[in-house]
């Protein structure tokens, strides 16, 4: 009985590294399991599901591979990757989930997210998200032609003031006080999120009880996955293959 959570692969077709990695795990590490649950920030960018690639093809086929072999997965959105939408889902097999999903993991109520939203310091950031998770202004997006959202995200994600947020983003941490508000809100003593890259498992207190909030990895120099079961919950990293190593 083993329930897997990964987040902030921050896939792309530039970091085949990554990619390679991501692979071996959905082959080697999902065997078996009970579930798989994605946090979020899976691509470094997504400006639609019909930006169809050799290399979204690819990861769409490990998906579906997964999901057809019997073993449920599924999604949460990013602050990358909040377009992934119902053909991505279609395609995969991969279920979308609402933005806060409360989950049964093996007894427990646990809250899963993506993180981002716990960041309230940081202003500007929740503004953009404000617009560009905004259905209308998504609407307007998606009439553009794929090559025009393709220029507007390499545009935004070069941009400086973007650039800033991006950096701002990977120093700044949730706010403790609305991690406790939600968790409150939820009536859940468990949370499980992305985002931060700052991965830990954190004791708390929610109401007076004590609770367990547990922060995911990032993908960044190696793979990075919460191994739960019925006996308690592991954050383990998984290496790059070696002919990537310098
Ligand atoms: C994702 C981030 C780029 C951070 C744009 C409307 C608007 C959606 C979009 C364009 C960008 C996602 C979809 C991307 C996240 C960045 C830069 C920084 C901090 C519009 C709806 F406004 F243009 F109409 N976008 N892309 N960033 O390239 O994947 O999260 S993205
Ligand atoms: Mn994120």
């Amino acid at each position: 009985m083993t329930t897997l959570f990964i987040s902030d692969l921050h896939l792309s077709a530039d970091r085949p590294d990554i990619t390679d990695c991501f692979l071996t795990f959905m082959k080697e590490d999902t065997k078996g399991i009970d579930a798989l649950y994605v946090l979020g920030d899976l691509f470094e960018m997504w400006i639609g599901d019909d930006d169809d690639s050799p290399f979204h093809q690819q990861i769409k086929t490990a998906f579906r591979q997964l999901t057809d072999s019997g073993i449920p997965c599924y999604f949460i959105h990013g602050n990358r990757d909040f377009l992934v939408g119902k053909r991505f889902s279609d395609e995969t097999g991969v279920q979308l989930l609402p933005e806060h999903t409360v989950i049964d993991l093996y007894g427990k109520p646990t809250l899963i997210l993506h993180g981002d939203t716990l960041c309230t310091l940081d202003e500007a950031y929740q503004r953009y998200r404000k617009k560009v998770h905004n259905r209308f202004i998504q609407w307007l997006f998606f009439r553009l032609p794929l090559a025009w959202r393709q220029n507007i995200g390499e545009k935004l994600r070069s941009n400086s003031g973007m650039a800033n947020q991006a950096k701002r983003e990977d120093v700044m941490d949730v706010t403790p006080d609305e991690v406790v508000k939600i968790m409150a809100q939820f009536g859940v003593r468990a949370m499980i999120h992305g985002h931060t890259h700052r991965p830990a498992i954190h004791d708390l207190s929610v109401e007076n009880q004590p609770a367990v909030r547990t922060v995911l990895g990032d993908w960044y120099d190696h793979g990075s996955v919460l191994v739960c079961n019925p006996d308690g919950n592991q954050l383990e990293t998984r290496n790059f293959a070696e002919s990537y190593r310098t």
